[in-house]
């Protein structure tokens, strides 16, 4: 049995599309934030870095959301949610999560936790705005990918991995004035395709998520 360890509207909502979108059966394990479950002995066994998510499958137990994606696309192939090995948008798939995960995760957690890069109060708002401003920039590529060609998803004309990871990471955006990936025409299209998804909308529910949902 598949179980992920989860919380809502976290990084472990891009592993909980995924699966839902395979249809295949799976476990949810609802982490108590709040009370502590993060540094707990027994979650710190299944994610030494005590963040969220973690994936069982069997005796694998993964952390890392990008390569949780990728373990259920490997062994879940016929869900054609990651392009043909050896293939060049397989190479670009790659190249997209890794992007989304080191880079646009990464400045989004700086954004969210400017605390933890500074220790003066101003300094701290000036940790947050530079992060704002870089999140803008890193939008925008995801714009110019888009824009570079006519089909409807990030990779090309099917929907992937990338589409799903970007949407969660898009969804983060949604409070930071000046940020924010709907106010991009083109980003929110896309983002409006990947929201019509029936597996979406189901995980936003059973997620409990309130609008604006991006
Ligand atoms: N690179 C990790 C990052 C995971 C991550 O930052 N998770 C956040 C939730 S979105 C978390 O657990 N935060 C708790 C904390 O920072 O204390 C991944 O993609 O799995």
């Amino acid at each position: 049995m598949i179980t992920l360890h989860y919380a809502p509207s976290t990084a472990s909502m891009a592993p909980h599309i995924v699966l839902e979108e395979m249809g295949i059966p799976f476990e949810l394990s609802k982490i108590d934030k709040e009370g502590g479950e993060l540094s707990s002995a027994a979650y710190r066994r299944l994610n030494p870095n005590g963040l969220i998510p973690v994936l069982e499958d069997g005796d694998i137990v993964l952390y890392e959301a990008a390569a949780i994606c990728l373990h259920l696309a490997d062994t879940h192939p016929e869900s054609g949610l990651f392009p043909p090995v050896g293939s060049a948008e397989r190479a670009h798939g790659y190249k997209w999560l890794s992007w989304l995960s080191t880079t646009l995760q990464q400045t989004l957690i700086v954004h969210f936790y400017p605390e933890r890069w500074a220790d003066q109060a101003g300094a701290v708002i000036q940790v947050q705005a530079h992060a704002a401003r870089k999140i803008r920039l890193l939008l925008d590529q995801i714009d110019g990918q888009l824009a570079s060609h006519q089909a409807q998803w990030l990779l090309g004309d099917s929907y992937r991995l990338p589409d799903i990871y970007a949407m969660m990471l898009c969804r983060w955006t949604r409070h930071i004035e000046g940020s924010r990936a709907r106010d991009l025409p083109r980003v929110n299209d896309w983002l409006q395709r990947v929201l019509d998804r029936p597996a979406v909308g189901r995980v936003f529910e059973r997620e409990g998520l309130q609008k604006p949902w991006v």
